[in-house]
């Protein structure tokens, strides 16, 4: 039997584990865009049957701007990177449905569960599909009271270890802010406003909170990401693109809710895991129906920004990370 080098050992160890759909292989080996799409959202960030039009909405977005949509999840032992539209509907309608960050893939993959992949599992399964940009909402952060809790998101440490460009919204005041920004600038993560200065809140376009970085164009964003990876720099990128104005919510009205979810998590008690989809179905409760509309547009626009963003760095030559 010819040898295998260690490099081809690996690539067959991975495989049993990943399953890439057709689409998205032939476009990863052509050297054409791709867009990791996360499955979070469909699983517990919104209300059934919005979450799959959403998610179906979200790959028509990323496909209208040349590129390729793999969205992931774990099913049934394997990363799967591209669900089709039944796995998507399987997903949006399973009893339960695991949160896995990059700490549970493996537990999850090994009790074939059914597991939604939050934005470090996405990452991390991204990166070992070989997919460069990814398109999500908003990120994880350092929780308010992380200075006695320790709560930190994995998100924060993957972005900086996954080479992948994420494009969000921002994060949501749930968390702090400032010192999601400060964790970030020690995990060494370039932070690029698109179009903006200021770290967007999700909801709203502003945080008030000055970004180190803007870039005003795909391309600008897809040349910082090319040099930093040319140059061996290695690790993530965060694009950051406010909610487009039509549909940002009123700032009193996201604060309101934030402040009360945020109230009632430390009555009951709410820690660990538990507490951002404790926080994230709470405040969408209270702002009710306009915050799956806001919630549906930042997503769309972050897809779309996403494939263009991966249109511009395929035009770019070859990437060595
Ligand atoms: N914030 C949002 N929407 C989300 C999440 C956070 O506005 O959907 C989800 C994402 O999947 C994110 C995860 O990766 O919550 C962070 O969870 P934790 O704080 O437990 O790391
Ligand atoms: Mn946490």
């Amino acid at each position: 039997m010819p040898q295998m080098s260690a490099d081809q050992q690996h690539t067959q160890q991975i495989e049993q584990y990943l399953q890439i759909a057709e689409p998205v292989r032939a476009a990863l080996a052509a050297g054409e865009p791709v867009v990791a799409l996360e499955s979070t959202v469909i699983a517990h960030g919104l209300p059934w049957p919005a979450n799959v039009e959403v998610a179906r909405a979200m790959e028509d977005a990323v496909r209208a701007e040349g590129a390729t949509p793999a969205t992931i999840a774990l099913m049934d032992g394997q990363i799967v990177a591209g669900l089709d539209a039944a796995g998507i509907e399987r997903l949006a309608t399973a009893e339960h449905v695991l949160k896995a960050s990059r700490r549970d893939l493996a537990p999850a993959l090994a009790r074939k569960a059914i597991a939604a992949t939050t934005v470090a599992g996405t990452l991390a399964c991204a990166a070992l599909a070989g997919i460069r940009v990814f398109a999500t909402g908003g990120i994880g952060g350092v929780h308010r009271g992380a200075a006695q809790t320790l709560d930190i998101s994995a998100d924060l440490i993957e972005l900086s270890r996954s080479p992948v460009v994420t494009v969000c919204a921002g994060a949501k005041a749930i968390l702090d802010l400032p010192m999601t920004l400060e964790y970030l600038e020690t995990q060494s993560v370039p932070v690029i406003g698109y179009g903006t200065d200021e770290l967007p809140a999700f909801y709203t376009r502003s945080s008030g909170l000055p970004v180190p970085h803007r870039a005003d164009t795909p391309d600008e964003v897809a040349a910082m990401a090319h040099i930093q990876w040319q140059c061996g720099l290695g690790g993530g990128l965060l694009v950051t693109c406010p909610i487009p104005a039509e549909h940002a919510l009123a700032a009193d009205v996201a604060e309101a809710a934030i402040a009360q979810a945020l109230r009632e998590a430390e009555e009951q008690h709410i820690r660990g895991a538990a507490t951002t989809p404790f926080l994230l179905a709470r405040v969408a409760e209270l702002t009710g129906g306009e915050s799956v509309s806001a919630n549906r547009a930042l997503l769309l626009n972050n897809a779309r920004l996403a494939a263009r963003i991966a249109c511009s760095l395929a035009s770019l030559s070859t990437i060595t990370v």
